[in-house]
């Protein structure tokens, strides 16, 4: 493909306030693909796509092509303008709740089909938008809205394996990974990894993140940390799951 032309100065907008609350870890995760995306040069040709739910308070947040999507439907619609133009570089960013409950069939038959799109879904254990309602994430024992007696395995089953699940179902050449809001550096690394899977045209590319939500947690910062550092990874391991074979291990 032939090479673009920088992007021009007008076109850049003026640095705001971001709209999560404090202590969330959606900027965090959005800054690691913000580094990667400048990392790879690829600010001109990248369409963001964000689902309902907190991912959608990133639809300002990056100077790219944004689409705002119906609830769980991030998946299709990303894989719908890769397909329609295959140069465009198409990330779908979407919650658990959106990835893994209302829209887990896009996301299942897009792996399986092995489209070669990057999806980012952030791993917060519970619907954060509508009020920390249960989610296929929630962990045994863990109070949310629906759940206050804490999750029971006996009646809802055990928190959603994702990454292990698309890793499964997916050909050689795609790349699937967990990463945490608490580890950047690794984190950023495995955005470049995801994108360069779509970019050299590899295959699907899917990154769960483990990620805080100190609101409908209602914990305090230490809480906070410890959740995710300490209560997370019991349940979710954080890695690279599925890699090309030319490429090694990230770093921590
Ligand atoms: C079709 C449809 N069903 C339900 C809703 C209500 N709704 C809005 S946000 C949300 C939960 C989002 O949770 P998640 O996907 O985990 O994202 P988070 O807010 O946790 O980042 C729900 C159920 C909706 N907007 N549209
Ligand atoms: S409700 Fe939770 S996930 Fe949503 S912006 Fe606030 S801290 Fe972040
Ligand atoms: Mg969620």
């Amino acid at each position: 493909m032939a090479e673009k032309p920088a992007m021009p100065a007008s076109w850049r907008v003026e640095s705001k306030p971001h709209k999560f609350c404090p202590g969330c870890g959606h900027g965090i995760a959005l800054r690691a693909l913000g580094q990667a995306i400048d990392e790879l040069g690829i600010q001109d040709r990248t369409v963001f796509g964000c689902d309902i739910g907190c991912s959608l308070l990133a639809w300002d947040f990056f100077n790219v092509d944004t689409i705002q999507t119906h609830h769980g439907r991030t998946t299709p619609v990303m894989v719908g303008v890769k397909r329609a133009n295959p140069d465009l570089i198409c990330i779908a960013y979407m919650g658990d709740g959106g990835g893994y409950a209302i829209g887990a069939q896009h996301l299942v038959n897009a792996a399986s089909r092995n489209d070669k799109i990057t999806a980012i879904l952030i791993n917060n254990t519970q619907y954060a938008m509508t009020g920390g309602q249960m989610a296929p994430t929630t962990m045994p024992g863990q109070k949310t809205e629906t759940t206050p007696y804490g999750r029971d395995p006996e009646l809802t089953g055990l928190p959603a394996q994702g990454p292990e699940m698309i890793a499964t179902i997916t050909p050689e050449g795609a790349y699937v990974a967990r990463g945490t809001v608490s580890k950047l550096r690794q984190l950023k690394k495995m955005m470049v990894r995801a994108l360069k899977c779509q970019m050299e045209g590899r295959g699907f590319s899917f990154i769960e993140v483990l990620s805080t939500c100190p609101t409908n947690w209602r914990t305090n910062a230490r809480e906070t940390w410890s959740f995710l550092e300490e209560k997370m990874p019991q349940y979710f391991q954080i890695g690279e799951i599925k890699i090309p074979v030319s490429e090694g291990d990230a770093d921590e």
